[in-house]
Formats: C-alpha cells, structure tokens, sequence
C-alpha cells in the first residue's frame, strides 16, 4: 500500500469543495484521522465523517456514532453501506447540504476521499460511480503535481476526485497496527492477531463463534482452530502464523464483527487503547 504524503493530501484538499473522511463503523475511534480533520479545518474545507461498513453494526450504534461525531466533535457525520449500497441518498444530500452552507453556490461540486487503509474508499467510489461507466474528465486547471488527477462525474452536479488518498494509522490500537502494511509485511502476526481477538472478544464474546464457528475463547485456541478448519497443518501442528495471517485479513474483509458505544467523554475515547 502507498499511503498518500501530507503534501499530497494537502494538494487534494485544496482541489476539493468538501472532503470525506471515511472510518469503519467497527472502530470509528481507532480508523479516523485526527490529523485530516486539523488538515481540512485549517484549509477551509468542509469535512464529512462518513461510518462505512455500516452492514455490520447496528443501525442504532451508527446512529449513537453519528450524534458523537456531531455534537460532542462538531463534525458533520452520515453512516452508509458501500458493499450494501445503503446510505448513499443521504451521503448526496449532506454534501450538497454543507457545500450551500459553506457559502460556496457552485453548479460542481468537487469531493476527495480519504481513509486508512481497507475503511472501503475504492468500494465506496465504485458505489457511487454506479454500474454505468462513467466519463472521466481531467481536473481542470490544476496546477499542482496532482495533475493526474481525473474527476468521475456521479450525478447531481458532483465530481469525485478518482484517488482516493490513502492515509497512514495514528495511535497505538491493533488497528494501526493492522492497516500499518500489507497483512504479508507484518512482523509476528501470531502476536498481533492475538491481540485483535482479545479486543474483538472483549466487545463480542460471538464472534469467532460467528465466523468460524469456534466456541474457544483463547487467542492462541482461536488460531490454532482456523488452521485446523482450513488444514493448514504444519509437521502435525497447526500452522499458527498462516491461520493468524488469515485472521486478519478476515477481519479487514469484514468477516469478523464486533462495535462499541461511543465514550461519553471524547477525551477518554480509547485510542492507542489496550483491548
Ligand atoms: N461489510 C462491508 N464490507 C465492506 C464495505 N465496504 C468495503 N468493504 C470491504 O472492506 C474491504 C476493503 O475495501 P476496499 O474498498 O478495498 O478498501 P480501501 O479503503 O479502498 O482499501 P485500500 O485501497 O487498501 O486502502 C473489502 O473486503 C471490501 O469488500 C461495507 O460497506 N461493508
Ligand atoms: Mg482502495
């Protein structure tokens, strides 16, 4: 994965009319950027968190994030579907919405999108690119180093920058860890693996059972049993770092399903949090 350099997403930012954040709805804390959101602010942008994956999680705890984001971080915040192609009507409306209240009356509107890795930014550009092929323009008049950038029409006047900036993971949670490089490149995924299923298990006692249909509740039980169902056997033991490399993948696929509340105070939020 290439993440996007700061200089890049400042480029993009500058080129864009409003900027969507997008985060997973598993872990909103521990998938946002605090920095683009410092970034967007100071540049004068309006930015959007959208909560992805919304599929996974209960309609009421979206709800609950959208009302954090909103009222206790004053971000704008809207919870969609991308695989599902749910809650794109909304995510149209609220970029239209806070475009007109930004002040700018544009007939196009341009709009960025950013994430960590494996949040859905490529999944959400095919969702609202539609089924039609949809024509590319070059950005018009864009000065700067990011002149490849390529604008997707998507109706209703808005255009969609065609890159989605990829941005690196803040903090010291699992998911950093995770999203940090390509799940071959992590070093000790035996370890790290281990400690998503302690955070997942500690929100979600099911969802191995759910997954995999394994009723242990140890880490190392939980991956010896993956490599098991799927025979990756190893001199007669479990390979344990392929099954743990699964795991993870599973879970950046959506496979394996956890949420939690918003904290009621933000500055408590468990970031770089132990599960
Ligand atoms: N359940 C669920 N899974 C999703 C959703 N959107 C994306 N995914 C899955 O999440 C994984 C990552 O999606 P991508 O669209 O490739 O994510 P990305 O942000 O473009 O990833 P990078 O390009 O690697 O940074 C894939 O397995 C998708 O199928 C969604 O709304 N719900
Ligand atoms: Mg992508």
């Amino acid at each position: 994965m290439r993440f996007a350099s700061w200089r890049l997403v400042e480029e993009l930012l500058r080129l864009s009319d409003v900027v969507l954040e997008l985060t997973d709805s598993r872990d909103p804390l521990n998938t946002r950027s605090a920095k683009l959101e410092r970034m967007a602010s100071r540049a004068g942008r309006p930015l959007i968190v959208v909560i992805n994956k919304a599929d996974l999680v209960p309609r009421s705890v979206c709800e609950e994030w959208k009302s954090f984001f909103r009222n206790r971080l004053g971000l704008e915040a809207v919870y969609v579907s991308a695989r599902e192609r749910l809650g794109t009507r909304v995510l149209r409306q609220t970029i239209k919405r806070v475009v007109l209240e930004s002040g700018a009356s544009r007939r196009r509107i341009v709009v960025s999108i950013f994430g960590l890795p494996k949040v859905g930014k490529s999944t959400l550009v095919n969702t609202l690119k539609g089924r039609r092929s949809v024509p590319t323009s070059p950005y018009p008049g864009s000065p700067g180093y990011t002149v490849k950038a390529r604008l997707l029409r998507i109706g209703g006047g808005i255009y969609l920058i065609d890159t989605p900036g990829i941005l690196p993971p803040e903090g010291r949670d699992v998911e950093a860890v995770i999203r940090s490089r390509p799940v071959d490149e992590i070093p000790n995924p035996e370890r790290v693996a281990a400690d998503l299923i302690r955070k997942v298990l500690k929100y979600n006692r099911r969802a191995f059972l759910d997954a995999y249909g394994l009723e242990a509740e140890d880490p190392s039980e939980i991956i010896a049993g993956v490599a098991r169902i799927r025979g990756w056997m190893r001199g007669g033991e479990p390979n344990t770092y392929e099954a743990s490399k699964a795991i993870i993948r599973d879970y950046l696929d959506g496979k394996i399903v956890y949420y939690y509340s918003p904290p009621a105070d933000p500055g408590a939020a468990p970031r770089g949090g132990q599960p």
